[in-house]
């Protein structure tokens, strides 16, 4: 804890059981179980009319996005709704009507609420007005938006360089809130601009930009019709992004097939019933998985070695395998790669990933015949030390099939946050750009700073060093969501000041440094208005499409502020009308901000007028396969190496993922339907086989314990559930479980946590 922090707060809230029950995984995604949940959620937490009024607009093209994630909206959406149960969940957790106001603060100490579980602190509701948290006090108070803006300025300005401020983001933010942001951090002077993508998608951004030119994947979803395979690999669709099974389905229904790569045989992706159709919710679905290949946690790199390998082999006989007029024309590195691929066995490959050999040798032959091919991934792949690599070997594959820039094929790396794309395209990175400098200093005129600035990974080192000492988050849970959690609360405990523009309450808010602001600012749903006249913003999807979002529901409260607002003030008492942006002109007009923005990033050229409707995609290099920014000009193949996991006996490797209840550290149930677990988090996956090798019975309790550099880390109190995972396999539900996680251990280049791949061993609770 910081020195001069006394609070007395508990970091992790309460490690108590909530009474357990277990059932079968269930068989299928969706039907009238995920409507009654969906609707269930909305009505408890907002009453009937908001909530019909609230889904009836969501995905609509005169309304608001989606809350949840980032999967795009169909051309046409459908007038029966166009959401799925979790973004019903999404919408009722930001829409409630419960609120977490004054008098809820001064009933609840700041102790007191950390004690509290994630899911309780959740659902205290909204928040209503400005709070701030003084120097040894446990009790937030009010305070007014003025006094709130100028005592942030005022701990800015005390600073000893710009470089001692970090400026956090989530990706919710709109993308005019995003780009006011990143220029105010940057006119402050510093790159210090960690952002959730740097915990998510960064081994995806990192890869793609080094082997195809662009950060961002290249498919569009009617892409899905035309494919003649997709494989998902290392997602959980069916939670996470529900309506992607609409997509899968209709690839299925044009002859595709699909094949999923992941350690567990996830209830998504075995069959679908479409709730958004009569016979999804009265037949029996549609069968999803062709093929399911249960490889091992962080085999992925082997897996796709031996594909490859065995496509090569049968290439030299039948040479229309791989695409060789596309490879000639379009690529580097490719006898390099068939090259590399010899210092590797078969044999080896095959014990490494752990799949039965006649799965793959189906694989096999479904990827010899066909060529339009989608590779889908998320968390599964970047979060390892070899995240990067992880995804250069997806490409690989897609490189030597010709599987890009025609119609049904290419890369899907499935983003998490509804616009944490379009956050990065407007400017949120700590990497600089001399592009946007350039564009920067001519739009604006000011210099931007030259000098990276830190990610999350080392923005917490940095707090916890005292190199940093002011934190400002725009949404998000940061001590929640990133690595190492104990480590993490004490680096922003030792702030001086932390300070979360946040719709929610959260635990971030908790361990709070010395002083500690909460600013509360309206969702996505909420009407936006200024003198009478509604706002609306901007977003982009998955897919790179950029379109508009209009909130209607009355706001939490009328002390509410939107996001640019905020950044807009805090600016302006920062630099105290003296410079030469006008901070409070750009805030109060969003089409001045977009105005700017068309300006200095000439990809969002004509944002204003052609984000109306269905809106427009951004410029993608792969869908015109464009490699000239490349080496050579051509995309590149790569050569990785294979993961390297020496695991003693005893040691396993743990995945942390998300049950069906939760939006990251958002913790809406305790139930993970889809997997069978009803009413607990504190769960532990495993192979009946090594709960028997290890004497565990079923929920047995078991505390989790990581080892890095000599120093152990601890999780107390999970519940062992046999469970369909291979031998040497754990998985356990996030955030429960951060605290294993080493912060000083990332994937290479991207920094992204290790979070599904860290080594843990088990201790029975009884032996303490
Ligand atoms: N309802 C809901 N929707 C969400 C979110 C949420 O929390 N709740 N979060 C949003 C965000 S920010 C994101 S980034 C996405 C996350 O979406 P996902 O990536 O689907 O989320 P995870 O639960 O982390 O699931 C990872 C999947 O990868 C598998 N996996 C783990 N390790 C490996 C591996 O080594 N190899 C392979 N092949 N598979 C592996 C796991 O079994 C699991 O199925 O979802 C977004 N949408
Ligand atoms: N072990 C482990 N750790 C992980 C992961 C994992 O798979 N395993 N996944 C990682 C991933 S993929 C991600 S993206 C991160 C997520 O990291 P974050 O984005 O930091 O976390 P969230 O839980 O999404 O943030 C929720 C909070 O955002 C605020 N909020 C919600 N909507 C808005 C809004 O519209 N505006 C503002 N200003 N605030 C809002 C609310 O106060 C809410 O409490 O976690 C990462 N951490
Ligand atoms: S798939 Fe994602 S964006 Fe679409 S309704 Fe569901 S949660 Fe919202
Ligand atoms: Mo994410």
């Amino acid at each position: 804890m910081g020195k001069e922090n006394k609070r007395n707060i508990s970091i992790t809230g309460s490690t108590e059981f909530t009474g357990i029950r277990l059932k079968a995984p269930a068989p299928y995604a969706a039907g009238i179980p995920g409507v009654k949940t969906a609707l269930q959620h909305a009505f408890k937490e907002m009453g009937v009319v908001r909530s019909l009024h609230g889904l009836a607009h969501m995905n609509q093209k005169e309304g608001f996005d989606c809350p949840g994630c980032a999967w795009p909206d169909p051309e046409k959406p459908s007038k029966l709704g166009e959401y799925c149960e979790n973004g019903a969940k999404a919408l009722a957790e930001e829409a409630t009507n419960k609120k977490a106001d004054a008098a809820f603060f001064a009933r609840h100490s700041v102790e007191e609420l950390s004690t509290w579980t994630d899911y309780q602190i959740g659902k205290s509701g909204r928040l209503t007005e400005p709070m701030l948290l003084r120097p040894g006090s446990v009790h937030y108070e009010p305070v007014t938006w003025e006094k709130a803006f100028s005592l942030i300025a005022s701990e800015l300005r005390q600073l000893d360089t710009p470089d001692e401020g970090v400026f956090y983001t989530s990706g919710r933010s709109s993308n005019e809130a995003a780009f006011l942001y990143g220029l105010f951090v940057r006119a402050f002077g510093t790159n210090n601009m960690p952002d959730c993508s740097n915990m998510c998608h960064e081994s995806s951004g990192v890869a793609l930009s080094q082997t195809l030119g662009i950060g961002k994947g290249s498919v569009k979803l009617e892409d899905f019709e035309e494919a003649e395979i997709v494989i998902v690999m290392g997602q959980n669709p069916g939670t996470n992004h529900p309506r992607m099974l609409s997509a899968l389905q209709k690839c299925k229904e044009n002859g595709g097939k699909i094949i999923s790569i992941n350690p567990l045989e996830e209830a998504g992706l075995i069959r679908f019933k479409n709730p958004q159709e009569f016979k999804g919710v009265l037949a029996s679905g549609t069968p999803l998985t062709d093929l399911h290949l249960q490889v091992k946690i962080n085999q992925d790199v082997s897996l796709l070695k031996l594909l490859i390998k065995k496509l090569a082999a049968l290439d030299e006989t039948s040479p229309q395998v791989f695409d060789h007029e596309f490879i000639n024309r379009y690529t580097h590195g490719y006898e390099a790669l068939i090259g590399h691929l010899k210092q590797f066995s078969e044999k080896e490959l095959l014990a490494l990933c752990g799949v039965a050999e006649e799965h793959i040798d189906r694989a096999v032959e479904l990827l010899a015949q066909k060529n339009k091919i989608i590779i889908c991934w998320a968390m599964g792949l970047t979060q390892h030390k070899n995240g990067v690599a992880n995804i250069k070997e997806c490409v690989n594959l897609l490189l030597l099939k010709g599987s890009l820039g025609r119609p049904g094929a290419g890369t899907c790396p499935v983003r998490g946050h509804s616009n944490v794309q379009g956050d990065r395209s407007v400017g949120i990175m700590h990497q600089v750009s001399p592009e946007l400098n350039a564009s920067i200093a001519k739009t604006f005129g000011f210099i931007a700073p030259e000098k990276e600035g830190l990610d999350t990974v080392h923005a917490i080192e940095a707090m916890h060093q005292g190199r940093a000492k002011v934190f400002i988050a725009l949404g998000g849970n940061f001590v929640s969501a990133a690595s190492d959690t104990i480590y993490t609360a004490e680096a922003l405990q030792n702030c001086k000041l932390t300070v979360n523009i946040s719709t929610k309450l959260n635990r971030t808010h908790l361990t709070a440094g010395k002083t500690a602001l909460i600013l509360p600012t309206l969702g996505r749903s909420e009407l936006d208005r200024k003198e009478g006249k509604p706002r609306f913003f901007t977003v982009e999807n998955s897919m790179g499409k950029v379109h508009r979002s209009k909130g209607l529901l009355a706001p939490a409260s009328d002390q509410l502020k939107s996001e640019p607002e905020i950044i807009g003030a805090m600016a302006h008492a920062y630099f105290e009308g003296n410079h030469v942006v006008d901070w409070e002109g750009l805030s109060e007009d969003y089409a001045l901000i977009r105005a700017k923005l068309e300006e200095v990033i000439t990809s969002f050229k004509g944002l204003s007028a052609k984000s109306e409707g269905s809106g427009f995609y951004l410029p993608n290099n792969v869908r015109d396969l464009d490699f000239s920014k490349l080496p050579d000009g051509k995309a590149q193949f790569s050569c990785c190496p294979l993961p390297d996991h020496q695991l003693k006996p005893h040691e396993f490797l743990l995945m942390t993922v998300r049950s069906h209840d939760q939006f990251n550290t958002t913790i809406y149930g305790l139930h993970d339907r889809y997997r069978g677990v009803y009413n607990e988090r504190r769960v532990i996956f495993m192979h009946p086989d090594d709960m028997r090798a290890n004497a565990l019975e079923k929920l047995e309790v078991v505390h989790l314990i990581s080892s890095y550099d000599g120093k152990e880390r601890k999780a107390y109190n999970f519940l062992v559930i046999p469970y369909n995972i291979p031998q040497g396999n754990l998985a356990s539900y996030f955030p429960e479980t951060n605290v294993l996680v080493p912060y000083n251990h990332f994937a290479d280049q991207s920094h992204t946590p290790i979070s599904k791949s860290i080594v843990v061993t088990l201790e029975k609770a009884s032996h303490v």
